[in-house]
């Protein structure tokens, strides 16, 4: 998962694209990247490592201009050199340079097409030097004159045709202005916000709504699954729809764990939908587990909060904050895989054993992806006194691997993949284990914008969307992403307390 920004201003952006990807450092602590557009030139600074440690204050002068793009990154398979830091740039036509969030499904059929169709090599495994190459060859039509919005948008029409898969993408174009586009599915969130100044409007679109707020710019609305926007460096707003049957299908694991609680994604407030995660889960709790003899429900911080306060208000409850999360964890020298992770929740974790002695509690935490961390909050609990451990997940149980850009691990270290909740249970330590219902899930993100029908909901449910993934695709993925290949390579989603141990500058 990554976080982008894009804005149109009437001075210079550097520090509002700087703000906003600090407030996206949730999607992406990686590497970083914001390019401008000053004086008909590109100024760059990307490099590996947190946003306050890339950007410093030669690097903030240099990025002059009064429009851009900005990139934080979440290290995915093979991706993890600073070479594949975002944004990326071509030279043809005008001067590209462009920044994605999600994952193509077709990245190898696209590679060869750019070099059969264009002769464009492509020198790096990011989707993101794809998506730039595809659109730069769409745009290179129009390449004598100057373009239009018409060419910007014929050439995102011609991309969604071609490209596969979930993204939100970002670009800016010499000479013209920035051009934003959301896959037709709507897979990953994009969402488009203004400020008016004494100058003018300013325009601004980034992942998450709380990239907004930081600099006094309002939601308008989301980009539109299939929508392009292109807004002319003069500030001139254009928008077209430019797929033929776009659907709104947004992946659910962005509620669930990965944005913001203080965005606005889709009409849904993502903190609006964790609580309604934790009436339903209450509510399955009260009518299907009425037997359990629960003294206090206990987060496990800090996604989890939010959920669990509001199942113990459904269940008459005491909740009670039985973990502290050390703030200041310091780096993980070798992460390898799994012997070495499991030793590190107790690092980033610490019990209040008052709040355990003797007593039966509910742990909730948002999932359970490879079910290390549960099983070593479980025994944490145990150790703190506790009579009895039940755990409560507020998503499904997660069985398959992810293809639309969550960096979830391979089929085999899903720990529910292939099980049944009881064997989970055993395997975490749990006294019992309660998932919540997929259909619940889906209920409480939509209880506040019923046009929500349909999610992308594949990791619990196998169901692949965008209809391309063969069993070859889902094997080389295993391959890419199981525990061997990841050797030396930062961590995937399950290592959620680790958020903050990367902190490598280059
Ligand atoms: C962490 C959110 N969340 C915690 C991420 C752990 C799965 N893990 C996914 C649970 S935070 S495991 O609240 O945002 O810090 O099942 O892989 O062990």
């Amino acid at each position: 998962m990554c976080g982008i920004v894009g804005i149109v201003g009437k001075s210079p952006v550097n520090q509002i694209i700087y703000d906003g990807l600090t407030v996206l450092q949730h999607r992406g602590q990686d590497a970083a990247g914001i390019v401008t557009i000053d004086e008909g030139k590109f100024r760059l600074r990307k490099a590996n490592g947190f946003v306050r440690d890339v950007f410093q204050e030669k690097h903030m002068q240099r990025l002059q201009g009064n429009m851009g793009i900005g990139h934080v990154r979440y290290p995915t398979a093979g991706s993890s050199s600073s070479s594949e830091a975002q944004p990326f740039y071509v030279n043809s036509p005008f001067g590209i340079s462009l920044a994605h969030n999600g994952n193509l499904t077709n990245a190898a059929d696209l590679r060869e097409m750019l070099f059969k169709e264009a002769r464009r090599h492509i020198n790096t495994t990011s989707d993101s030097e794809l998506l730039l190459n595809v659109l730069a060859h769409e745009l290179c039509e129009s390449q004598l004159r100057s373009l239009t919005s018409d060419d910007m948008f014929r050439a995102v029409r011609r991309l969604h045709q071609k490209v596969r898969g979930a993204y939100g993408v970002v670009s800016v174009i010499i000479g013209h202005g920035l051009l934003a586009f959301r896959d037709p599915f709507g897979i990953r969130p994009l969402v488009l916000g203004q400020r008016e100044t004494e100058l003018g409007v300013e325009y601004m679109v980034a992942s998450e709504s709380v990239a907004l707020d930081i600099d006094g710019f309002t939601l308008v609305r989301d980009v539109a699954p299939g929508e392009a926007i292109y807004i002319t460096e003069n500030g001139e707003l254009h928008t077209q729809q430019c797929f033929d049957s776009p659907t709104c299908v947004p992946c659910i694991f962005e509620y669930v764990y990965f944005a913001r609680p203080d965005s606005t994604l889709n009409e849904v407030s993502v903190y609006g939908s964790r609580v309604k995660m934790g009436e339903y889960l209450g509510r399955k709790i009260k009518k299907e587990w009425s037997d359990l003899d629960i003294d206090v429900v206990i987060p496990v911080p800090e996604t989890s909060c939010d959920i669990a306060l509001q199942i113990a208000h459904e269940l008459d409850l005491p909740y009670r904050q039985g973990f502290v999360k050390n703030r200041y964890v310091g780096r993980t020298f070798i992460m390898p895989g799994q012997a070495q992770r499991k030793k590190s929740v107790r690092r980033k974790l610490n019990t209040i054993e008052v709040e355990f002695k003797g007593k039966n509690v509910l742990l909730v935490d948002d999932s359970i992806v490879r079910g290390t961390t549960s099983e070593q909050i479980i025994e944490m609990a145990r150790d703190a006194g506790a009579a009895k451990v039940y755990f409560a997940s507020a998503a499904p149980e997660i069985r398959f691997p992810n293809v639309y850009g969550i960096d979830m691990p391979s089929p085999n270290e899903l720990i529910a993949h292939g099980r049944e909740v009881e064997e989970v249970a055993d395997l975490i330590g749990a006294d019992e284990l309660i998932y919540q219902s997929l259909d619940d899930l889906v209920a409480a993100v939509s209880e506040t914008n019923k046009t929500l029908t349909k999610f992308e909901t594949s990791v619990f449910d196998g169901d692949y969307i965008t209809g391309d993934i063969t069993q070859d695709y889902l094997d080389s993925l295993d391959s890419a992403r199981n525990d061997s290949a990841k050797v030396n390579k930062p961590k995937p989603l399950d290592t959620g307390l680790e958020m903050h141990n990367e902190g490598s500058t280059s």
